[in-house]
């Protein structure tokens, strides 16, 4: 088994100790950090999405990945934040209302430290009117939404709603990011752009901040 492979079991497994010494192990190699996000610890997340659908794991169990998971993440998240000093704009992110998945959108979030962002981070179940006040409190640049419920997407638009109530829509970008979404779907409900993945909406940003 390679060391990746170790790390991606040892999420599967939800083996905290596991996951800290593999992760330390391959950084220890000089193995680039996003090498161990990308091939170890989202790896495992990837063994595990498929029978948590498939109703072979249960709600429990996929928690204890994901805390896993993250173990590996506090590790690997000061190297990445400290290869860019700068701040390159600075975005508000969180997961909307009624939505408590966070993997995908910490990802987000420490990708965009990497790349010298300043992010502020709402957490998830953020509700429009939590969007709308972070946005008067911080004045970012751009505001990310994710979402991972078919349930919960539509939580977008009653943001972007909430934005324009409030008269703060017209001073920022919105992009959005998620299993369930799509750029057609970011277009339907006036979104500014869509991200598939982590490093695409890095992308995105700087495209953004560049004008
Ligand atoms: Co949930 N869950 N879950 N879950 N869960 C899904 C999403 C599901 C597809 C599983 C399934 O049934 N097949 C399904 C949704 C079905 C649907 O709506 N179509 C589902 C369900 C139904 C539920 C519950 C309702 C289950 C229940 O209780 N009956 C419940 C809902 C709770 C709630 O939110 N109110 C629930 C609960 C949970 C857990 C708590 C157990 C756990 C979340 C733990 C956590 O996040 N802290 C969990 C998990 C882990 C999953 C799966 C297995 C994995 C999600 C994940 O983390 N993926 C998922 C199945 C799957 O995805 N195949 C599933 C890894 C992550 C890196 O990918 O989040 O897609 P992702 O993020 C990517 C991109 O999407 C993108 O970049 C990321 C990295 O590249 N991206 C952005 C994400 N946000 C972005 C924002 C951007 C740009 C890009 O810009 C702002």
């Amino acid at each position: 088994m390679s060391d990746f492979d170790s790390l991606a079991q040892a999420v599967f497994h939800g083996d905290f100790d596991g996951v800290v010494s593999a992760t330390k192990n391959l950084l220890d190699r000089g193995v680039n950090p996003l090498d161990v996000i990308n091939k170890g610890l989202l790896a495992g997340m990837d063994i595990v999405a498929p029978k948590f659908k498939a109703g072979e794991m249960f709600v429990p169990e996929v928690m204890m990945c994901a805390k896993a998971l993250g173990e590996g993440m506090k590790i690997v998240q000061p190297l990445l934040s400290s290869s860019e000093a700068a701040s390159a704009g600075t975005v508000v992110i969180g997961t909307v209302a009624g939505d408590l998945h966070d993997i995908g959108k910490n990802l987000v979030v420490m990708i965009l430290k990497s790349g010298g962002f300043n992010v502020i981070d709402l957490g998830v179940d953020v509700s429009p009117e939590g969007f709308v006040n972070a946005i008067k409190e911080h004045s970012p640049q751009i505001v990310g939404m994710s979402a991972l419920l078919t349930t919960t997407m539509v939580n977008m638009k009653k943001t972007l709603d909430a934005m324009e109530a409030a008269g703060v829509r017209d001073k920022v970008k919105v992009i959005i990011g998620g299993a369930p979404v799509s750029q057609s779907f970011a277009d339907e409900i006036g979104a500014d752009g869509y991200a598939p993945d982590a490093m695409a909406a890095k992308e995105l940003c700087a495209k953004i901040i560049k004008g």
